[in-house]
């Protein structure tokens, strides 16, 4: 807790920042001060358990993490801002899933943007304001900071859950010296004796509450990993092209509350309603790049990463009639012995598909 009491004008200036935030379309608003977090020997001990797998960068992490003001000099508080992301219209595909918050344009820009426009409206109005934003990439504990400044809870699946609003939220971060009042932490913790998440999660990949062992998790295998997909994770992967929800999807808090996006730019893009896994395996790299990477964040995977995840998403299909399709990628990207091992495992599972 920050010591001092908070003039009116601080309190006056924050009201009028969450306005101006919503304005801007964010959801939810909040406000912590500069402390490291009070759950850091969790993440430690959960990247000494090496449950990052080669997530490196959460290890490099690790001193910023420790020490949010080495971000920046006179840091005073952070404004945690959220973002819904549950689109109202579905993705209508059948033959393949891609986690929600990747069936429309790339939060990170998005959001990055949207932050730096509250930004520029505060510099307009603070002498001497000096700030940094974040979505995602930072060296900042993003869920951890989300519940200090008060927008919910962290459930047994890790993610930060609103007691009105559900998880479909992405998360951004606005450092600054202002000395804005921070809001109460969200204390109280509302999953109860549920553990539908765990339960529900096909690769046990939550290994206790609040415990996620990255090296199981399918979204961490189709979204993080660049090389081969662990042989046991193959089969498991099912049809879940880019990311996974499930542990979300299940949630009763969002079956109860989720709460449509206000932005059009998170609703499922027309390319994505329409492609087919054999087109989306035709595309060239040039093809990636123009037509995928500039605005989704399926880029993230990068184009051999996407090409392996639609072998092993193809493989689980049951579809013979794909066997071609492969066939043809295999002979397109000979000589890359991870997409061939992937193309020779889909092509055999489907040969002894019922
Ligand atoms: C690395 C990462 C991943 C990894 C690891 C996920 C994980 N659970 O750690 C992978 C690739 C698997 C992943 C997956 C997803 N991610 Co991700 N990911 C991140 C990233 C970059 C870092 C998270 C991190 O440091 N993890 C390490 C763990 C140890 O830290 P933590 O999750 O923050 O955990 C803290 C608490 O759990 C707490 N804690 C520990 N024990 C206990 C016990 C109790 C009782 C309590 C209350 C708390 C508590 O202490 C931990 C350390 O402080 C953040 C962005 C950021 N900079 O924070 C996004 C972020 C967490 N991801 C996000 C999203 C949307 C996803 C996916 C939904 C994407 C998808 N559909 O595929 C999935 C969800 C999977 C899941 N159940 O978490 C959002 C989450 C939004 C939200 N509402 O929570 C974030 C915040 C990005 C953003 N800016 O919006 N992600
Ligand atoms: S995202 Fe999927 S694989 Fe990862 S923990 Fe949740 S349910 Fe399990
Ligand atoms: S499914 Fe149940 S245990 Fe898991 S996060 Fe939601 S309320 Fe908590």
């Amino acid at each position: 807790m920050n010591t001092h009491a908070h003039s009116s004008a601080e309190r006056s200036l924050k009201e009028r920042l969450q306005v101006k935030a919503e304005s801007i379309g964010f959801d939810l608003f909040g406000v912590t001060d500069a402390r490291p977090s009070e759950r850091l020997d969790s993440y430690r001990s959960w990247l000494k358990a090496g449950m990052h797998g080669q997530m490196n960068y959460l290890e490099q992490h690790l001193p910023l993490k420790e020490n949010p003001a080495l971000l920046l000099s006179d840091l005073r508080s952070i404004v945690v801002v959220a973002c819904s992301y549950y689109a109202p219209e579905p993705l209508q595909q059948s033959d393949f899933q891609v986690a929600r918050y990747a069936w429309g344009d790339d939060y990170h820009v998005l959001m990055k943007q949207m932050l730096e426009q509250l930004a520029t409206a505060l510099k307009a109005e603070v002498s001497g304001f000096e700030y940094r934003t974040f979505v995602d990439s930072g060296p900042l504990l993003e869920r951890d900071l989300a519940s200090r400044a008060g927008l919910g809870w962290i459930g047994k699946n890790t993610c930060l859950i609103h007691p009105q609003k559900g998880s479909w939220f992405l998360l951004g971060c606005l450092l600054s010296n202002l000395d804005l009042p921070p809001d109460k932490p969200f204390e109280s913790f509302h999953c109860g004796s549920c553990t539908r998440c765990l339960d529900a999660c096909p690769t046990e990949a939550l290994v206790a509450p609040h415990v996620l062992d990255a090296r199981k998790c399918i979204s961490y295998w189709t979204i993080e990993q660049r090389e081969a997909i662990a042989p046991d994770m193959q089969e498991a992967i099912g049809n879940w092209l880019f990311g996974c929800d499930i542990c979300q999807q299940v949630c009763p808090w969002n079956l109860r509350f989720a709460q449509p996006t206000q932005l059009e730019a998170f609703y499922p893009r027309e390319w994505l309603q329409k492609a087919t896994l054999p087109e989306l395996l035709r595309l060239s790299e040039k093809d990636f790049a123009l037509k995928i990477a500039p605005r989704s964040p399926i880029k993230r995977a990068k184009y051999r990463g996407f090409l392996r995840n639609l072998a092993v998403v193809m493989g689980n299909s049951g579809r013979q009639d794909y066997g071609p399709a492969l066939q043809e990628a295999r002979v397109r990207h000979a000589g890359d012995l991870m997409l061939e091992s992937h193309f020779d495992w889909a092509l055999q599972r489907l040969s002894t598909a019922d």
